[in-house]
């Protein structure tokens, strides 16, 4: 893919999108299968109309080494056996970092090494940043839905099986008061 020639992108902050607009990505819950520590509770919303969990709004910058992408995640409010909606979470496989800008919402930034987690509380205005070798998870913790956008190395690339394989340290819970997270289960 030879680099995109320079162009300008607008940022529409209070509809959370881009334009021009690249690729859309609908994840539902059935795309979330093995990642919510309650599985009944999963299969259940699944089964009850598999509802849209997030959407990823891309502008038309590829995925590739060296070009900068970005994206703007929109995750509705809601809990699944009580964990808040989150996104499925990822690793980059060549450890490249990231950041996201908190734009609507409230939300949490979930980080793990392998050994180590770390939460940012997201808020619009905050940015989060993720160093490199840290897996990272989004959690809407409000009961409005939570947006951010994101930048990242067009050659990151997105492993979700190390989120299978490892976990990401903790889980986040709605408590009667906001939210808590949770050890690993
Ligand atoms: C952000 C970025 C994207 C990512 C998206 C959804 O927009 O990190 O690269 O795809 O969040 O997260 P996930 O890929 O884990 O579903
Ligand atoms: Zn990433």
């Amino acid at each position: 893919t030879p680099p995109v020639a320079p162009f300008a992108i607008s940022f529409d902050h209070e509809a959370a999108r881009l334009e021009p607009e690249g690729p859309t990505l609908t994840r539902r819950m059935s795309d979330l299968e093995g990642l919510f520590a309650d599985h009944e509770a999963w299969q259940a919303a699944v089964a009850d109309g598999d509802p849209v969990v997030y959407r990823v709004q891309s502008s038309p910058v590829p995925e590739v080494d060296r070009e900068l992408p970005q994206s703007i995640t929109t995750i509705e409010p809601g809990t699944t056996g009580g964990e808040l909606w989150m996104t499925k979470g990822h690793q980059h496989p060549n450890h490249q970092g990231e950041i996201y800008l908190g734009l609507h919402g409230a939300g949490g930034l979930l980080m793990y090494d392998g050994t180590r987690h770390e939460w940012i509380d997201m808020a619009p205005g905050t940015i989060g940043y993720i160093p490199p070798g840290w897996a990272h998870r989004s959690v809407n913790t409000g009961d409005e839905p939570y947006s951010f956008l994101a930048v990242y190395p067009g050659g990151a690339g997105h492993d979700y099986g190390w989120v299978l394989e490892h976990g990401m340290g903790a889980r986040a819970y709605r408590t009667a008061s906001g939210h808590e997270l949770r050890p690993w289960s």
